[in-house]
């Protein structure tokens, strides 16, 4: 049978060679490039089932994201660019991790349980990062999808974002946007262009931007990205991948962690910087004052800076929507302060991880969530969408409002709803900071973030720290939450949290306090504790 035929292909040519278990976690699975092959193949055969089951086509991404050059991983992507509900993790766990013969059962147990028809077209979009073991994984990955009869679709490199956009525009028959790279960055500069309404440059805004691609897929496509935006928006792009190593003390995650510049930059304080990281799906800004003192502009920053500006066009185009941010426990205590008591928008507080953040926000009829590591985006529930396009086509209400409506039509072409995207968000970010007539400077100023600490520690088993109420709270073990309240207690403005990691071997502690010293101080207690 076409199961049994699976298996066969698998013994011959991906065959699992070492019984170490692996787990589909927050980000799909991830690890030693060299322990994916086999993993590889059976996302192939799983991504099959997935399109069958879905009657649509299922993505599959090729990348580790922000971890080093060695790593890999794969992640699977829904109908409309989601990630794939609970259940299908499970599955991917169970398939990947069974003996070579196991394939057929296992198979056959996720085709009972969705009554899967198998006689449906299975259609796959694969892309992938740039990582030298990317693109054997991606062959691993299509055998497995033609060894069960389907289509694959083979994108070569693509940001993570950009594969989501693809999938999402595929299932929506274009609606969306055209299913191709060119369809992709048109749709985008169109509305950026589109928002750039003054010819000259508004306050302290520049037009200049200075990008630290990583080293990673980021740089070959924000290159394409310049060609389109002309004079409006000057990309200065650094780590390109033509001498650094990917991720190698550079990207979103070094530079939001290490609190400092990438190497390969050398950043002056007129300067405007983003980070994008390994796959391109996050992005922090980050400048240096005239005293040279570094400044991060995360997630955190970059959500404030945009409900701000929808806030303004909702209300200004007449229309009432209610929005909403959607934040993890690491966002800093000043931006929840500030979106809550000044903006007055609802915040909310989710576990980390993307599709924790994007169920919640699309109990919005404008969701904005990112998570302080610069991953996010923005999400427009369908009426909302149609209500601002009712009132841009308005003829009966005064032009200002429409206008603006106008305005906000256009935010939202720009914005990739699908998931987080940094060129996307960079082309946010600048149109709001050009609209405004705002430098880095004017936009930290919204705020001043608490000074944090975030430190990991190695224990025997990470599983047994147990949290609860979105992570800010440890269930187990038995009084390590009483231990962290006490010394919580001792610090002006302190607040602690510890998780354990979905992506390493590790627990992870996060600290704030009203100075600098007093987070890492309480950071290292709370450390301490957990042992
Ligand atoms: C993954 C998540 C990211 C999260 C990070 C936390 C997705 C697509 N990515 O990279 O959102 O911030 O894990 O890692 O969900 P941690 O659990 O190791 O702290
Ligand atoms: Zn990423």
């Amino acid at each position: 049978t076409a199961l049994e035929k699976a298996a066969a292909i698998a013994v011959e040519k991906h065959p699992r060679l070492q019984d170490k278990t692996i787990t589909y976690g927050t980000a799909g699975f991830r690890t030693k490039a060299e322990d994916l092959d086999h993993v590889m193949y059976r996302m192939g055969l799983l991504a099959v089932l997935a399109s069958q089951a879905r009657k649509a086509t299922i993505g599959v991404m090729i990348t580790a994201s922000h971890n080093p050059e060695e790593d890999n991983g794969v992640k699977l992507i829904d109908t409309f660019g989601e990630m794939m509900p609970p259940v299908w993790e499970k599955y991917a766990t169970e398939l990947a991790n069974t003996t070579d013969p196991g394939i057929p059962a296992s198979l056959k147990s996720i085709i009972d349980a969705e009554k899967i028809d198998t006689s449906v077209p299975g259609n796959v979009f694969v892309a992938k990062d740039t990582r030298a073991s990317s693109p054997s994984l991606a062959q691993a990955v299509q055998d497995g999808v033609a060894a069960i009869g389907g289509k694959s679709k083979d994108y070569g490199l693509l940001t993570t974002p950009q594969l989501h956009f693809m999938v999402c525009c595929t299932n929506t028959q274009g609606a969306y946007g055209i299913a191709t790279e060119e369809g992709y960055y048109d749709k985008l500069t169109t509305a950026f262009k589109k928002l750039q309404t003054d010819s000259e440059t508004k306050g302290s805004y520049s037009r200049q931007l200075y990008v630290d691609a990583a080293n990673g897929v980021g740089a070959p496509k924000v290159k394409l990205l310049q060609g389109r935006l002309g004079d409006l928006l000057q990309l200065h792009i650094t780590n390109d991948g033509s001498q650094g190593k990917l991720n190698h003390r550079c990207g979103a995650d070094f530079v939001k962690v290490q609190q400092q510049g990438p190497d390969g930059l050398k950043v002056e304080p007129s300067m405007r910087c983003a980070s994008f990281d390994g796959d391109a799906d996050r992005i922090v800004f980050f400048y240096l004052d005239k005293q040279k003192t570094f400044h991060l502009l995360d997630g955190d920053k970059i959500a404030t800076l945009v409900a701000g500006y929808l806030q303004e066009l909702v209300k200004g185009s007449g229309l009432t929507l209610n929005l909403g941010l959607v934040q993890t426990a690491y966002a800093n205590g000043s931006s929840t302060d500030f979106i809550t008591n000044v903006m007055k928008v609802p915040v909310a507080c989710v576990p980390t991880g993307v599709k924790h953040l994007h169920h919640r926000a699309q109990e919005f009829d404008i969701g904005v969530y990112f998570e302080a590591n610069g991953h996010g985006t923005v999400l427009f529930s369908k009426g909302a969408r149609e209500a601002i396009t009712k009132q841009s086509e308005s003829t009966s209400i005064p032009e200002e409002q429409q206008k603006l409506a106008n305005t906000l039509a256009n935010t939202m072409d720009v914005i990739n709803q699908t998931v987080g995207d940094a060129i996307s968000d960079m082309l946010l970010v600048e149109t709001i900071l050009a609209r405004r007539g705002w430098d880095s400077e004017d936009w930290d100023a919204m705020y001043a973030d608490l000074p944090n600490r975030q430190i990991k520690i190695k224990v025997k088993d990470r599983a047994v720290v147990e949290t609860t109420d979105a992570e800010r709270k440890t269930t187990s073990p038995a009084g390590l939450q009483e231990a962290i309240d006490k010394l919580v207690a001792g610090y002006t403005k302190g607040r602690s949290f510890v998780r354990p990691s979905g992506t390493e071997d590790v627990v992870r502690v996060y600290a704030e306090a009203d100075t600098q010293a007093n987070a890492d101080e309480l950071a290292y207690k709370v450390g301490e504790a957990v042992y």
